[in-house]
């Protein structure tokens, strides 16, 4: 069994549980906060069957997509030292992060 800690963009959040859930996925949902951006996104964690992950995926790639964020002078990132940009700049974000872990055991209790 794999753990998928799958993080998108909250647009894309609704779409992927429901997919997920129609193809008889279950996941559960976590608020989350992007280290670099600092703004909020959603982790799903998705235990699923090894045959099963690279469907997961293909579900995951068909319902989130990449967008482009314009980060701007003023915003958290520019406050974080180091930090070398007083223009706009683009930042592609997504479609998805997966992380795919191996599970150990699995006890519904
Ligand atoms: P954020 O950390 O807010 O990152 C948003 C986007 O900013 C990233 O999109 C990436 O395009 C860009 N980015 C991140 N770190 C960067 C850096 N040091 N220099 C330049 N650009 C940078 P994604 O790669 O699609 O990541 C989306 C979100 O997935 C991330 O939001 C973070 O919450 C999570 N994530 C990505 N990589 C991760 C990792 N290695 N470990 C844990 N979480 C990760």
């Amino acid at each position: 069994m794999k753990l998928l800690l799958t993080i998108v963009q909250d647009a894309d959040a609704g779409k992927l549980e429901g997919a997920l859930r129609e193809r008889g996925f279950g996941s559960t949902k976590l608020a989350t906060t992007g280290g670099f951006l600092r703004e909020g996104n959603t982790t799903l964690i998705i235990g699923v069957e090894d045959r099963d992950v690279a469907t997961v995926q293909e579900i995951v790639r068909a319902n989130c997509r990449e967008r482009t964020k314009v980060v701007t002078a003023g915003s958290p990132l520019h406050a974080v030292e180091g930090a070398f940009a007083s223009q706009p700049m683009e930042v592609p974000v997504g479609g998805a992060i997966v992380f795919v872990l191996n599970v150990e055991a699995f006890h519904r209790l």
